[in-house]
């Protein structure tokens, strides 16, 4: 197990310095900003950012993530070149050492959340997600004001593109994933670069679009799209404990015994807090939220694959607000770190206490 942090690069308010001083982290998970989606990552650029890690006393062997375009996601026409593009990052990546690859497959719409100040007992602010807000909104109508989103797209190419998703239900998704994959995992493979899925989150349809990666049914779907351990998974446990049906323990266990988990976001949420299909994310430790976080690393340890893990978002704490991407501050993060390193040094030394049990 690795421990790694996010850093959005220079633009991060979080400098290299202060991740640097976070005890047990090595390493950071970031990606090329700046440049367009679908474009090729120039490898010079992807040196020069490793290089700058480097040099803080960090690692970069994980990144999240490579943009996947709406057209490869559409099968639209352009698709064969842009996944071109995006095998030829995958060997430029590769090139300079990176390991494992972020990516994921939601049509339109990334993470979703409705609130991003939802104000806890203790007065910090976190991310939280209601249904029902979702629910009321018609982003084909132009009625969509969604916290983080309201920037993202023109109303008028908002509309246009859900109205290319019209033609595009679930199983259309999975055949364009697969039409991706099959070029991109022999790439993975030559590269020694391992793609990870990240989960759809929330892990349910929204907006009327489709949403495939939810659960352990569609994540061995994907696993039996291409039998390389090189299209693999990025096991982000709040977001598929979002869907109470998901057993996060019980996956980990089933696609690590199948070495198919390269990445880690570890962070905990608590189910519920305005019905059904909401949850707000909480501190990292198993007291504050749904997720039992001692079974999660248990199993990532009991399962015995070589991993990069990171603490996923954090509570606004301390005063810290504003300059910060959501969720992405640099204080709860950091005592997210320590917990699931805390963790694994406990599992590690109780099962190391077992083995040796029987000469006592
Ligand atoms: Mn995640």
């Amino acid at each position: 197990m690795k421990i790694v942090f996010r850093w959005y690069n220079r633009e991060d308010p979080v400098p290299l310095g202060y991740i640097r001083q976070i005890p047990l982290v090595e390493g950071v998970v970031t990606a090329l900003y700046g440049i367009t989606p679908g474009e090729v990552w120039p490898l010079e650029a992807i040196l020069a950012l490793k290089k700058e890690v480097e040099a803080a006393g960090l690692s970069l062997e994980v990144i999240e993530s490579v943009p996947v375009r709406e057209e490869i996601k559409l099968g639209a026409p352009g698709r064969d070149e842009l996944i071109a593009n995006f095998c030829q990052t995958i060997r430029h990546l590769g090139a300079a050492g990176i390991k494992v690859v972020c990516y994921n497959f939601m049509p339109v719409f990334d993470w979703m959340r409705t609130d991003l100040s939802f104000r806890g007992a203790d007065g910090s602010t976190a991310l939280a997600y209601d249904q029902t807000i979702i629910d009321a909104m018609k982003p084909e109508e132009g009625n969509l004001s969604l916290p983080g989103w309201d920037t993202a797209f023109s109303a008028a190419g908002l509309r246009q593109l859900l109205k290319q998703y019209e033609t595009v239900d679930s199983e259309k998704l999975w055949d364009n994933l697969a039409y991706f994959l099959h070029q991109v995992i022999p790439v993975c493979e030559e590269s020694g670069v391992k793609l990870a899925i990240h989960p759809d989150d929330p892990p349910w349809s929204i907006f009327g679009l489709p949403r495939i990666i939810t659960g352990r049914e569609s994540l061995e779907r994907l696993c039996r799209l291409h039998p390389s351990n090189y299209n693999g998974i990025t096991l982000c446990t709040g977001s598929l404990a979002a869907a109470p049906e998901n057993d996060v323990v019980d996956m980990i266990y089933r696609f690590g015994a199948m070495g198919r988990i390269h990445f880690v976001h570890a962070r905990n949420i608590k189910l519920g807090q305005a019905g059904p299909h909401s949850f707000v994310e909480t501190a990292h430790p198993s007291a504050y939220g749904s997720l039992d976080m001692y079974a999660v690393v248990k199993a990532l340890h009991d399962v015995g694959v070589n991993f990069y893990i990171r603490p996923d978002h954090g509570r606004m704490i301390w005063g810290e607000e504003g300059r910060s991407r959501p969720g992405y501050g640099l204080y709860d993060r950091a005592l997210g770190a320590v917990y699931l390193g805390g963790l694994w040094e406990a599992v590690s030394k109780a099962m190391m206490s077992c083995g040796s049990g029987s000469d006592d």
